[in-house]
């Protein structure tokens, strides 16, 4: 990719391969565990993730068939916003719902 750049004279100055920096991408994972409702965990889905009702009861029985999935792929900023949304709604309900990200 290259960059335009104005010089104080107004010339442009063209830098080629300076590469524009993809950030990096965390995954925002569900673990499964033998107390939360599954209606609970649909509704979080559908409102924290935005997911549909089908793809939402779709990734809530793949966690607790397979211990775990994944509810969304994020920057980091927003996964840390998913992950802090989804414990402290989940604590406070009282369920021990566990939400954590990982790196891509
Ligand atoms: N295993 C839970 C139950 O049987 C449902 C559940 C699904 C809990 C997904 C957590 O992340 C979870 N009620």
């Amino acid at each position: 990719m290259n960059d335009e750049l104005k010089t104080p004279s107004s010339q442009t100055l063209v830098i080629s391969k300076v590469k524009k920096k993809k950030p990096k991408l965390y995954k925002v994972i569900l673990l499964n565990d033998d107390y939360t409702p599954m209606e609970y965990v649909v509704k979080l889905l559908r409102e924290v993730f935005k997911k549909t009702e089908n793809d939402a009861i779709n990734i809530m029985l793949m966690v607790h068939k397979k211990g775990s999935g994944v509810c969304g792929i994020f920057t980091k900023e927003i996964a840390e916003t998913k992950v802090f949304t989804v414990t402290n709604r989940a604590k406070s309900d009282q369920h021990p719902l566990k939400c954590i990200m990982e790196p891509e």
